[in-house]
């Protein structure tokens, strides 16, 4: 699946049980018209397939990749290590441990090999962070992340004031 015939940013995950989490960083591309691809590549299932995902990705125009795994989650740390792509890792929370599993397992890499880990079920962020990371080098796009943040800001303050009333 993707939104787009040449995608900047690549949505994996270990299998097709994460994509009601992972849709969220879906959602947020969208919202700032990024075009992303969408696939499952998982580490233990189909580990060629995966090392072969992570060291194309730069070559065929990727910018940042999401990936999401649960429990024993080590597709986003198997793919930093072969891509030289920044590599954003979403825990998948399962039906046991509340994630907790994940979440270990995606941040806890070693020095030299960085996955930048969302909260748990945090895809939304994700793909918001993706954003940012494209926007560091198109000003358009920075713009629009602002006016989000100002979105987000009035959107509080507004709670706050009917709270005030
Ligand atoms: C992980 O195993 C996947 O990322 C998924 O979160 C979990 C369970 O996969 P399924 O058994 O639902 O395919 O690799």
């Amino acid at each position: 699946m993707s939104n787009s015939s040449n995608p900047v940013v690549g949505i994996v995950m270990g299998s097709d049980s994460d994509w009601p989490v992972m849709e969220a960083a879906a959602q947020a591309l969208d919202e700032f018209e990024i075009p992303y691809e969408v696939d499952v590549v998982s580490a233990h299932r189909m580990p060629r397939e995966m090392v072969a995902y992570g060291e194309n990705a730069h070559r065929r125009g990727l910018k940042a990749i999401i990936a999401g795994a649960g429990g024993a989650a080590h597709l986003p740390g198997m793919l930093a290590s072969v891509t030289p792509l920044p590599v954003i890792g979403v825990p998948v929370p399962l039906r046991y441990l509340d994630g907790m599993d994940s979440l270990l397992s995606i941040v806890q890499m070693p020095a030299g090999v960085p996955v930048a880990t969302v909260s748990v079920a945090g895809a939304r962020n994700a793909g918001l962070l993706a954003v940012r990371m494209l926007a560091a080098f198109d000003r358009e796009l920075a713009e629009k992340m602002v006016e989000f943040q100002a979105e987000l800001n009035n959107q509080a303050t507004e709670k706050g004031k009917k709270l005030r009333a």
